[in-house]
């Protein structure tokens, strides 16, 4: 009884892992940092990543988990950051992603000091990255997230080389928008301490705040691609992306 209960409960959750996921580790240069191990306990793990508990979508984007996941709390003492310098590239790894119609956007925000003990509900953000509908139409064309696939589960981004130092946390997201009207939110966070000698900052409608950044009613978040299957636009929710 309590054998078959528990074999229940691992199927479900395998199950339930391989449909969805998010981002298991990072590389900057030569450099790989193993991301925190969802669906296990906080205590004891050291990851430049913050803590999230598990692989499901956040369907709603007014929720305060549309930051950092579930829960998105700091690590606390096991809490690490990555010194990275600015213009360097970051190849982010997803598990088997098993979905290929939706964007993949790549965020960042500047901590008043210590990102471990930020609040990143509080920060402003800022898109260093996106791609949305690369090619053909909603329902059958290539997606960000349908290059990432094919990428091997990987996304590279260049974090802006004129970018000020200092502490930044980055977030990587995926919406999914193959479920019709229903959007699938996948956000991770890690920690960066960006080095070199930039100046730049982004300001005005470059910064955003999570939640806030997205509402039901933007044309890319509520959309059913199957509803116009002909159609080639695709409108990325949240702000223009910074180069720097
Ligand atoms: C595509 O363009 C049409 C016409 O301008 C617009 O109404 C629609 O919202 C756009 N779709 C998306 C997903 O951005
Ligand atoms: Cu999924």
């Amino acid at each position: 009884m309590l054998i078959s209960i528990a074999l229940t409960a691992l199927a479900l959750a395998s199950s339930q892992v391989a449909a969805h996921g998010g981002v298991l580790s990072y590389k900057f240069g030569s450099t790989t940092y193993q991301g925190f191990q969802a669906y296990n306990s906080p205590a004891g793990q050291k990851s430049i990543q913050r803590e999230w508990d598990t692989y499901n979508p956040i369907t709603d984007p007014t929720v305060p988990e549309i930051v950092c996941n579930t829960n998105g709390a700091s690590l606390g003492a096991g809490q690490l950051s990555a010194t990275v310098a600015a213009g360097t590239k970051v190849v982010a790894t997803w598990n088997q992603w098993p979905h290929t119609i939706g964007p993949v956007m790549v965020y960042m925000a500047k901590c008043p000091g210590s990102c471990t003990s930020a609040n990143p509900a509080s920060l402003s953000w800022f898109k260093i990255d996106q791609a949305g509908l690369i090619s053909g139409t909603l329902s059958t064309g290539l997606w960000g997230q349908g290059q990432l696939v094919n990428n091997a589960n990987t996304w590279t981004s260049t974090i802006p080389a004129s970018l000020a130092p200092g502490e930044y946390i980055i977030r990587h997201e995926l919406l999914a928008v193959h479920t019709s009207n229903i959007p699938q939110f996948y956000p991770e966070c890690a920690q960066l301490i960006i080095t070199g000698s930039g100046t730049a900052q982004p300001s005005g409608s470059y910064l955003v705040k999570f939640p806030g950044a997205y509402q039901f009613s933007d044309p890319g978040v509520t959309i059913n691609v199957y509803a116009n299957p002909d159609q080639t636009n695709y409108t990325i929710p949240g702000p223009a992306v910074w180069h720097g």
